[in-house]
């Protein structure tokens, strides 16, 4: 009989501690997925270029994948300094495109995306400048402009010193201009 209470007490306690075990596991589930959940939540509502390699972009940015960062063009018409002030006030810089295949994605986005090809044909700032002879993209780095796309003839210095970039649009042919920094023009930020 004792043997027979032994074994009972056994199984017993077999089976409190699985489902205690269980218990715990199931806790601990719950603790991961609630965290997960709330990981996956600051991401959506931080919605920026933080949070799965800037998959999402802040509101009005597009993300280019090919540069991991995000643009826009800024509907407002500075010169070219009020314009690198507007984009770094908001954290941001003046657009770069220092590959072939960003600069493919950006005169796709112009001709395709619902809020870029309504601007196809403006005129539009974005991060180079003329330093002493030498395009540079500016910023931090401020260095060279190595991959190019400008349009034919340029840059041209058409009736003085152009020292800044702009891309520029002819017959839908998005290529680069030297433009006069001090006209005030649509500009591209980015968010790096
Ligand atoms: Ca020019």
């Amino acid at each position: 009989m004792t043997w027979k209470i032994v074994i009972i007490a056994y199984v017993l306690k077999i089976s409190y501690t699985t489902r205690e075990t269980k218990t715990i596991t199931m806790r601990k589930s719950i603790v991961c997925g609630l965290l997960l959940a709330a990981v996956i939540a600051v991401c959506f509502d931080m919605s920026d270029a933080t949070c799965g390699h800037g998959v999402s972009c802040p509101s009005g940015y597009i993300y280019n994948p090919h540069s991991s960062t995000c643009y826009k063009i800024v509907t407002l018409s500075k010169k070219w300094d009020d314009a690198k002030a507007y984009c770094e006030g908001n954290g941001d810089r003046l657009a770069v495109f220092d590959s072939t295949d960003s600069i493919s994605w950006a005169k796709h986005m112009r001709k395709t995306h619902s809020a870029w090809k309504g601007h196809i044909n403006k005129y539009i700032w974005i991060g180079g400048r003329d330093y002493h002879g030498v395009w540079q993209w500016d910023g931090k780095l401020k260095k060279d402009i190595v991959v190019e796309d400008w349009y034919p003839q340029r840059p041209n210095n058409l009736g003085g010193p152009q020292d800044c970039l702009g891309l520029f649009a002819d017959s839908n042919d998005l290529k680069w201009d030297d433009g006069t920094c001090n006209t005030a023009e649509y500009f591209m930020c980015e968010k790096y």
